[in-house]
């Protein structure tokens, strides 16, 4: 059996269990485990919830009775309010509430005892008693020992013991007991159900929550107009406690402990007094962003600060501003933002300078000792290296030791600095901010999730394994739709050994199992990690009609069908699951998956209508029409979120526009691309399009051209025959050839036909040959199409050893390499399902000392055959990388055969323009130029000189290629015989 699956929690300080445990997960694990078990689990973590009780295991519910639940009087109110959530929890499981208890006294029978060590007389007297042993757990952060005790105490025949080695500790224990009975994280947030049992029971035995790997984990909640606001006022009346308590509860549930408060129009501290104080009941560590110092919204500022916010003028008032935010929140966990930027997130003025800068920390740290309390002295300072203040930072500008370094992203997912070895021994440490939304240049993008976890994975590995381990803050939007990856990018940072490159998906399918059960978990997977992929791309935000390829490669028409198809399974699921999952289900994966079809759909359709209109084909009016719907299917759609879904509960919480851009903001309403209208002609009329052309012919006065087939990738075309005029009409099509193979011979056309052509290999001609393709109209003109095929007598396609270049280029998939060599321990590892294509190849470990000639270095090796001669370009189509370590490139070296290798620096035209570019492309193209003397076979070998280069696809073309977003699609390949 399986159990294997479910990994302990954290490795680092795991108790041993048998060696069957350790197996990695497979899909067949996943199904045999939720259908003997409440399908509600902590991802990855072993199920130690039954339905069944099993030798020695612990009776939570039987037969209408629940154990009570006990916590100390003495201990921390936050594990108190917790224990009463597991109780309502217990409750909608089995419908029977638990009895909560305070007093020793009164116990006795099955009980749950909750508490923290040294904080819990009763907990404490355990671990005197050599009840529970805690020597695991005691005196680290956050960690939890879950054991089930026979005669604990007095009167009491068998415990569950929840002991926490801190606050968070037991909390998280608590609320991991909850979702292993079967309550989602996400019950309130995302409607996940909650499947009823009759019985549950804890299996007899120790389970260990170590220490988390990064010490803050947490959400931005940012942007947050108009969708969360607009939800928040209606609902809550504002950004008050009854609003933050969902969202603190929320956090602890995902075993996050730390916030950054809305902040665009809110002051989370003055907006309702109590939402500090109970963010530190609750064991929510609360900062602000990271252009506010010193505890203080910037809204306070608007609200009461006086003159300028500039320190050069205005130091007395700030200095006391400031005093006020420590003084206030000074008994509350928090981190404290240091330095300053200017107002309302904005770069400080050109004239301020590092020596400004470095002035307002040393007061900013003299304020906060002249306040210190324990918690204070505890708190992190942290200086957020964000934009230009990383300029800072690199220009010489340092805080002390103790103050952690935030290090941020480009707002864009891609990390831009990583501590050096030196700056790893920092005592403050470093921590990460990342974007999941965001609102500015080149584009902003909050509507949608569109993070796939492959990259979130790739970037936070990163993170981790450079030292940036103390604070992890993603900037989730609104919250909703973020649901997936804000769990990913959590669980993630809790536990990074348990997720890898080679069992993320299966995270995905852990994930999708808990919140819809077993039967659909490994579609439901597939579609969420195939949506984000597809967004990942090219986010919603940044379509154009002409985003993908009208022309070539059928590129519009494999994404739209790629679109349609997803859709097509997400909505067969959503009818197969009971009516208490849709809601959940619409939320999580219906509305992602529809929302993001219909808006590519709907930019691809006004794309083919420029172009039918251009062709003068009659269906443009269809096309325009067509454009119309999908508009209109796209507003009822946010209309059924807002107030179909779960009775209204989630009004206006869909309110984000997202269709028609002009500029890197946001449109202020939704404006659907133009579309054109033609006026058809009054009679029947001809003409013909074909594939890989914007052409339209009428008569042979235009050349229209297919492109060329071959006898490897043995290609099928399309030829539309269209008309311009409103009468029908009759034709006949022909090939001069007999090998020309036609998907018909003749059809009658009301607005437009397509037809196929392909080549019968079995009787092309050896060597080049070519031919004409005649359409005719009945009593009208003929158009002729000339067809070209190359079938090399001296190359099959079962002799063929690797790839083969079509047209003028060979296409590669980077994971379909011919060879790798490693330098050990440096080797090329494939990241499944990363990036825009198939997926990526990067060199691990990505810690790895950079190498050049003559040093050993690992390679990617692709054999090929090309039919030309002379230079080729290579490019390579990386992930768009930053600069990281500093002083370092983004190097790699490319070499063809035994020729010495050429370096490239994929960052060497590293300019703003440039970069938004690739973030807008989600990826960073490169072009180098290299040599054959003769046709035949070739190597083409992609070596590592620096770790991060993540290489998806290379296109080595002789000549230029058609343009098209995603490059040409994968050239035929015969890798075993390569192999062999
Ligand atoms: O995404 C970011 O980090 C920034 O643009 C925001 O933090 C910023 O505070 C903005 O919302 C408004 O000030």
């Amino acid at each position: 059996m399986c159990f294997s699956s479910l990994s302990l929690w954290n490795s680092r300080s795991r108790i041993a269990q048998p060696a069957r445990f350790k197996r990695v997960c497979t899909v067949l694990g996943v199904l045999i485990l939720a259908s003997l078990a409440p399908r509600c689990f902590a991802l990855g973590q072993p199920r130690y919830v039954e339905t069944a009780s099993s030798p020695g295991s612990f009776t939570l519910v039987q037969a209408g009775a629940a154990a009570k639940l006990y916590v100390d009087s003495s201990d921390y109110a936050g594990v108190t309010r917790a224990a009463h959530d597991l109780q309502q929890d217990i409750n909608r499981v089995s419908g029977v509430t638990p009895d909560f208890l305070q007093a020793r006294k009164s116990l006795s029978g099955n009980v749950i005892l909750i508490g923290t060590i040294g904080r819990s007389e009763v907990i404490d007297r355990l671990i005197r008693e050599h009840k529970i042993d805690v020597s695991q757990i005691r005196g680290k952060w956050e960690s939890t020992l879950i054991q089930v005790v026979s005669h604990p105490l007095p009167g009491v025949a068998r415990a569950l013991v929840i002991a926490g080695s801190d606050k968070r500790g037991a909390i998280y224990g608590i609320y991991d007991l909850s979702e292993q009975i079967g309550v989602s994280p996400w019950y309130w947030w995302a409607d996940v159900p909650v499947r009823r049992q009759s019985a549950l029971f804890v299996k007899d035995g120790r389970y260990i929550q170590g220490e988390p790997a990064v010490k803050y984990r947490g959400i931005f909640l940012n942007d947050e107009a108009p969708s969360l606001t607009g939800w928040v006022y209606e609902k809550f009346g504002g950004y008050n406690h009854l609003f933050y308590e969902k969202v603190f509860e929320l956090l602890l549930r995902l075993k996050a402990n730390y916030l950054w408060p809305a902040m665009w129009n809110n002051a989370f501290n003055e907006d309702d007094p109590l939402n500090p104080r109970l963010a530190d009941e609750y064991g929510i560590v609360m900062g602000t962003s990271h252009h506010e110092p010193m505890l203080r919204a910037q809204q306070e500022w608007k609200r009461h600060g006086t003159g300028p916010w500039d320190y050069s003028t205005n130091a007395a008032v700030l200095d006391s501003f400031w005093e006020k935010g420590i003084e206030r929140n000074a008994n509350y966990e928090s981190t404290i933002t240091l330095g300053m930027r200017g107002d309302g997130d904005m770069p400080m003025s050109e004239t301020d300078n590092v020596a400004l800068l470095e002035k307002i920390v040393a007061k900013q740290r003299q304020i906060i000792s002249q306040h210190l309390t324990p918690t204070l002295a505890a708190d992190p300072q942290v200086w957020a290296l964000y934009k230009e203040v990383q300029g800072y930072y690199e220009k010489g500008m340092r805080v002390p030791d103790d103050v952690t370094l935030l290090w941020c992203d480009d707002n864009w997912g891609n990390i831009r600095r990583l501590p050096t070895p030196a700056e790893r021994k920092r005592s403050g440490g470093a921590g990460i901010y990342y974007h999941f939304d965001y609102v500015g240049d080149p584009r902003s993008y909050k509507w949608l999730n569109t993070n796939p976890i492959p990259k979130v994975w790739e970037q936070m590995h990163l993170a981790h394994e450079y030292g940036a381990n103390r604070i992890w803050i993603v900037n989730v939007g609104d919250l909703k739709p973020m649901e997936f990856p804000i769990e990913f990018f959590l669980d993630y940072a809790r536990d990074p050994s348990r997720w890898n490159q080679d069992n993320f998906s299966e995270f995905t399918q852990l994930w999708a199992a808990r919140e819809f059960g077993p039967q659909h978990a490994a579609e439901i997977a597939e579609i969420v990690a195939k949506y984000t992929k597809y967004n990942g791309r090219r986010k919603p935000e940044l379509l154009e009609p002409d985003t993908f390829s009208l022309v070539h490669y059928q590129e519009a028409d494999r994404v739209y069908a790629g679109w349609e198809q997803l859709t097509r399974q997400a909505e067969a699921i959503y009818k197969e699951l009971p009516v208490e999952s849709r809601d959940a289900y619409f939320e999580l994966v219906l509305y992602p998956v529809k929302a993001s079809a219909i808006v590519n759909e709907l930019y691809i359709t006004a794309g083919r209508n420029h172009l039918h209109a251009a062709q003068g084909r009659v269906s443009t009016n269809d096309l325009a029409a067509q454009a119309r719907v999908l508009f209109k299917e796209d507003a009822d759609l946010t209309y059924a979120y807002n107030h179909t879904l779960a009775h209204g509960k989630w009004d206006k919480m869909m309110s984000q526009t997202h269709i028609g851009y002009t500029f890197w903001n946001e449109p202020p309403l939704n404006a659907m691309p133009a579309v054109s209208e033609v006026q058809p002609d009054a009679d029947a009329k001809m003409a013909v399009a074909v594939d890989g052309s914007a052409i339209a012919a009428t008569d042979n006065s235009a050349s229209l051209r297919l492109p060329p087939f071959d006898s490897f990738n043995r290609q099928t075309r399309f030829i539309d025959v269209f008309n311009r005029g409103i009468k029908p009409f009759e034709y006949s099509v022909k090939a001069d050839q007999p090998w020309i193979m036609l998907s018909s011979t003749h059809g009658a056309v009301d607005k437009e036909q397509r037809l196929t052509a392909a080549i019968d290999w079995s009787s092309a001609p050896a060597g080049t040959a070519s031919g004409i393709i005649t359409i005719e109209q009945r009593n009208g003109a003929a158009v002729k199409i000339a067809v070209v095929e190359r079938n090399p007598s001296a190359l099959t396609r079962a002799s063929l050893q690797g790839f083969v270049e079509n047209e003028n280029y060979v296409s590669i998939n980077a994971e379909h390499f011919t060879a790798r060599t490693s330098a050990r321990p440096i080797h090329w590892q494939r990241i499944p399902d990363f990036g825009e294509t198939l997926s990526g190849m990067t060199v691990m470990p990505v810690t790895a000392q950079s190498v050049l000639p003559p040093q050993p270095s690992a390679s990617l090796e692709y054999r090929m055959y090309l039919f030309d001669s002379g230079k080729f370009n290579i490019e390579a189509i990386l992930a768009p990388t930053l600069r990281f370590v500093p002083g370092r490139g983004l190097r790699y070296m490319l070499s063809i055969d035994d020729q010495p290798p050429l370096l490239v620096d994929a960052l060497a035209h590293d300019s703003e323009k440039n970069w938004a570019t690739d973030v807008k492309d989600g990826v960073r193209k490169v072009t180098s130029t290299l040599s054959v003397n003769t046709p035949g076979y070739h190597t083409l070998k992609f070596w590592m000189v620096d770790p991060g280069v993540v290489l998806e696809k290379l296109v080595v073309s002789h000549g230029s290629v058609a343009p098209s977003y995603l490059g040409p699609p994968e050239s035929y390949h015969n890798l075993q015989a390569s192999n062999n």
